[in-house]
């Protein structure tokens, strides 16, 4: 039989994402070691994070229950973005320390629904996801709103109740 975290819903208090507080409006999705979120520069529509509730900094600093547990998340959560925004392919992508891409120092998937002609050149994606969270390609006016967020995560939240 195959084993599945368990899952739980956020409740109600607020989740670090590097040196970001995260309220639990845009949290979906929450297990004893890992939480998923809602993007607020998101590269293509229904681009989520998938985070371990440990924050530390590099992939490999995470324990093997914290691997399994973000990992069994991703797959999940792929499943639904992938569905809830008609995807037919999914992106997963860890930027692991900064010359990688990592602007927020906390391990996180980006799983992007993928869909045909989304980009011109299908590995645009990473070029991508390495600049629109860079200093001079990101502000808080390109940010989605806190309503708008916080209505795409309950949306999510729906297909794990
Ligand atoms: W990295 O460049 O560190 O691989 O990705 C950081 C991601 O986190 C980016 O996609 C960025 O848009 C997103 N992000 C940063 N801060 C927040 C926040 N407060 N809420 C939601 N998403 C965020």
């Amino acid at each position: 039989m195959q084993h599945f975290p368990r899952l739980e819903l956020p409740g109600r208090m607020s989740f670090r994402f590097g040196q970001h507080l995260i309220k639990p409006s845009v949290v979906f999705l929450k297990t004893e070691l890992s939480f998923a979120l809602v993007n607020r520069k998101p590269v293509v529509p229904g681009h989520v994070l998938v985070c371990p509730l440990r924050p530390v900094e590099r992939f490999r600093d995470l324990n093997p229950s914290e691997v399994a547990d973000l990992f069994q998340m991703a797959q999940r959560v792929g499943n639904v973005v992938e569905k809830h925004f008609q995807g037919t392919s999914l992106t997963f992508s860890i930027q692991d320390g900064p010359e990688s891409g990592q602007t927020v120092k906390h391990v996180h998937v980006h799983i992007l629904p993928r869909k045909i002609g989304d980009f011109s050149r299908n590995d645009s994606i990473y070029d991508e996801l390495q600049k629109h969270d860079k200093v001079g390609e990101d502000s808080p006016a390109m940010w989605r709103s806190e309503d708008e967020m916080a209505a795409e995560a309950a949306e999510l939240r729906a297909y794990f109740q």
